[in-house]
C-alpha cells in the first residue's frame, strides 16, 4: 500500500456489509439490491465493455463533451484545484479536465478497492509527474474526509462523471449531494456528469444490447453472491430485463425469476415465484429543471453546463452557496 494512500475499510468489513446487505435486499418486498455491487473484479470488466457498446450511448457522448470542452471546465473551476473523484474506476475521464489546470494541487481518486485503483493509476501519473495523487480507499456514499495536500488548495472539487448519481434513489442522491457540498466546503464545487432524458427506443437498447452484456453483467451480481457469500442462486433460472418507468424517469434492471424456486444465504432461505423480480439497479435520467431544483436542495447553485448536440448528456458545474 503506498504511504499516501488512506484505506478506511477492510476486506474482511466490506465482506460483512455485503452479506448483510444481500440478506436485507433478498427479504424486501420488492426484493432489491444496490448496484454498488455490480463491481467485483469481473463485473469490472463487463462494464467496460457495456461503455464501449454500440447501443450504450453514455460514456462516449460525455468524453466527447469533456474533449470538446475541458479547456472551459478548467477555466470554470480555477487555479490550485484539489479534484476528488469519487469511484475513479481507472481515472481516464480526468485527464481531459487535468490537462488543463492551472497549478492544480492535488488529485484524490476514492474507491472501495485500493490495490484496483492504485494499480491503474500508473498511466496518470506519468502524464502528470508534478500532481500530487492521493489514492482514499472508502465507500463514498458513507461520510468520509480528505487528505491535506502539500499545496494549498483554493478550492476542493468534486468530479463525479459517468452519470453515476443517477444510480442513486432520488433521497440518497439529495444525501450524497449534501455529503459532497460538505466534502468541498465553502468555495467548492462539483463537476457532475448527468444523463439526461430521451426517447425509450434509445433508452431500452441501452440497457438490454444486442449481445447480452449487460445481461451478464446483471447477473454477475448473483454470480458474485454464489462466489464470495457461498449463496446457490442457479444463474439460468433468472434472465435480465430492462424497463423504462417513465413516472420516475429512470430505467430498472430486473432479474426475473424464470420458475418457482428457493435460493440458500447464511442459512436462511429465500422464495422466487415466477416472475417475481429483484430490482437490481435504477439509472435515474434527469431533465434540466429538475437538475435546477436538486443542486438548490442541497447547497448549491447551477453555475454552468455543457451538452452534446443532441441534448443526451449534460456535465454540470454546481458551485457552493452559503
Ligand atoms: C455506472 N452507471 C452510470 C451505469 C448506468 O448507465 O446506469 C451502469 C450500467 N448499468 C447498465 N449499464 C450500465
Amino acid at each position: 500500500m503506498p504511504a499516501n494512500a488512506q484505506r478506511l475499510n477492510s476486506p474482511a468489513d466490506e465482506r460483512e456489509v455485503f452479506l448483510q446487505d444481500m440478506l436485507t435486499a433478498l427479504s424486501g418486498r420488492p426484493k432489491q439490491t444496490s448496484p454498488k455491487y455490480f463491481y467485483d473484479e469481473v463485473g469490472s470488466r463487463l462494464f467496460d465493455r457495456i461503455c464501449e457498446l454500440p447501443e450504450y450511448y453514455p460514456t462516449r457522448t460525455e468524453r466527447r463533451i469533456l474533449e470538446q470542452h475541458g479547456a472551459e471546465m478548467a477555466r470554470a473551476l480555477g487555479p490550485r484545484v484539489m479534484l476528488v473523484e469519487p469511484g475513479s474506476g481507472s481515472s481516464t475521464k480526468v485527464p481531459l479536465i487535468l490537462k488543463h489546470l492551472r497549478e492544480p494541487a492535488a488529485y484524490v481518486p476514492m474507491e472501495i478497492c485500493l490495490e484496483h485503483m492504485v494499480a491503474n493509476l500508473g498511466p496518470l501519473e506519468a502524464a502528470f509527474p508534478q500532481l500530487e495523487i492521493l489514492p482514499v480507499a472508502a465507500d463514498f456514499t458513507r461520510p468520509f474526509s480528505l487528505p491535506t495536500p502539500r499545496l494549498r488548495a483554493r478550492r476542493r472539487v468534486v468530479f463525479f462523471p459517468g452519470s453515476t448519481l443517477g444510480n442513486f434513489t432520488p433521497d440518497e442522491a439529495r444525501q450524497l449531494l449534501r455529503t459532497l457540498r460538505r466534502v468541498v466546503g465553502h468555495g467548492g464545487a462539483v463537476l457532475l456528469g448527468v444523463d439526461l432524458q430521451k426517447p425509450s427506443e434509445v433508452l431500452i437498447p441501452a440497457y438490454d444490447d444486442a449481445q447480452g452484456v449487460t445481461a451478464a453483467f446483471n447477473l454477475n451480481l448473483l454470480e458474485r453472491a454464489n462466489r464470495e457469500l457461498g449463496a446457490d442462486f442457479n444463474i439460468g433460472n433468472f434472465s435480465h430485463r430492462a424497463v423504462w418507468n417513465a413516472d420516475a424517469g429512470r430505467i430498472e434492471m430486473h432479474l426475473v425469476s424464470r420458475c418457482p424456486q428457493a435460493v440458500h444465504l447464511a442459512g436462511e432461505t429465500f422464495h422466487f415465484a415466477t416472475d417475481e423480480a429483484i430490482i437490481t439497479e435504477y439509472s435515474h435520467k434527469y431533465t434540466q429543471p429538475a437538475l435546477q431544483s436538486l443542486a438548490a436542495e442541497t447547497g448549491f447553485a447551477l453555475h454552468r453546463t455543457w451538452e452534446d448536440e443532441k441534448g443526451w448528456f449534460s456535465l454540470q458545474y454546481w458551485v457552493a452557496v452559503d
